[in-house]
């Protein structure tokens, strides 16, 4: 690949369009934009502003002009334009989940490690400054041995009976929606920072009535997991996508022998870092600051640094990797792969009552 990195984006809505803005503040192109028919890729090309539309997701996967495909799409198109697009020599960022079940997910995490292209997924959460600064902490000693790993991550966008969206049919978003959904970025960002892993784990699910004409149709609002880590840490975790207020909160609290430190996606420009003799909010940018969250720190202090950010942050360490860097973090198929896997054993746990072992 020379040049400016071509990127073309499958599926144009709010994630779609989340991808388009991140794509040009990497420094790459949007090249072409699919819909799902070509009326609606052309109208997705006006809107943001790529240099072309393609008639079809397929065409896009096939083209010359595209290095970097993103599949934005219904998460039951994921697998197959993903393979597809591996099978045509291109870079992907696929959004998770990888694929509507497990096996799906472990095969193309199997392609991915054979393809010599760059496979990505977007756990974006990483890259907030903050974040990378938590893990410095951890990784330094700051907290000591954690005991407890905790938190929530809370939306109110579905929180109406009448409230509709595809991810509510399992057979378009797979048989989790509240915890496959947004559940995995906690689990991605609190195993990432940590370096723990979910080892076991007990789940509950709920939904709420949702009338006949708009049917539930098997995926859950919300699910409590209580679970262990392979490092002998116990901890709990609360999804909703039904909580009054909470737009996209996701909360956690790393509980250490010394010190605690949490972080909140809505008000992430600062971490709370407390110990037995004091407790600070410690800004974004601040000198304390530890491993890489320098690195990620895009925005000058003192102007709020978001979502966005993280995301044109991923993309450029995406772009970086095909160019031959290996940015530390960045969430390869692998990271989809165990998504799938804690979400299959909360399915499961939730299904069956007991505790699961999450391999
Ligand atoms: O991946 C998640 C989405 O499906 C996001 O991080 C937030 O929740 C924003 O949209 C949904």
């Amino acid at each position: 690949m020379t040049g400016r990195p071509r990127s073309g984006i499958i599926g144009p809505g709010f994630i779609g369009e989340v991808h388009a803005r991140a794509v040009r503040a990497a420094g790459g192109v949007l090249a072409a934009v699919a819909g799902h028919s070509p009326e609606s890729s052309a109208a997705a090309a006006t809107r943001l502003l790529a240099e072309r539309a393609a008639p079809s997701a397929e065409e896009l996967v096939e083209s010359d002009d595209v290095d970097v495909v993103h599949i934005c799409t219904p998460n039951h198109l994921h697998a197959p334009l993903a393979e597809r697009a591996m099978a045509a020599g291109k870079h992907v960022i696929c959004e998770k989940p990888l694929s509507t079940d497990l096996d799906g997910a472990r095969r193309l995490a199997k392609l991915a490690a054979a393809a010599p292209t760059v496979t990505a997924v977007p756990f974006v959460y990483r890259f907030y400054p903050t974040v990378r600064d938590a893990r410095g902490r951890v990784r330094r000693g700051d907290l000591g041995s954690l005991h407890l790993l905790h938190g929530s991550y809370l939306q109110d966008w579905l929180s109406r009976p009448e409230d509709h969206n595809w991810r509510v049919d399992a057979s378009l978003g797979g048989g989790s929606r509240a915890f496959g959904d947004i559940g995995v970025h906690w689990c991605d960002v609190v195993e990432f920072t940590t370096g723990h892993r979910i080892a076991r784990l007990v789940a509950r699910m709920m939904a709420i009535p949702r009338g006949n004409d708009r049917p539930a149709r098997g995926t859950e609002d919300a699910a409590a997991v209580l679970f262990e880590t392979d490092r002998g840490a116990l901890g709990s975790l609360v999804v909703s996508q039904i909580s009054p207020g909470r737009k996209n909160r996701l909360w956690f609290s790393l509980d250490g022998a010394g010190a605690s430190a949490q972080f909140d996606q809505e008000l992430p420009d600062a971490l709370w870092v407390g110990s037995r003799e004091q407790n600070a909010l410690v800004p974004r940018g601040g000198e304390s600051s530890t491993g890489d969250a320098a690195r990620y720190n895009i925005v000058p202090v003192g102007h709020p640094q978001g979502y966005l950010d993280c995301f044109t942050a991923f993309v450029a360490d995406v772009y970086a990797a095909t160019a031959g860097d290996t940015p530390d973090g960045l969430p390869t198929f692998d990271d989809g792969l165990r998504a799938a896997v804690v979400t299959d054993a909360v399915l499961t746990s939730a299904r069956g009552g007991g505790w699961v072992d999450v391999p």
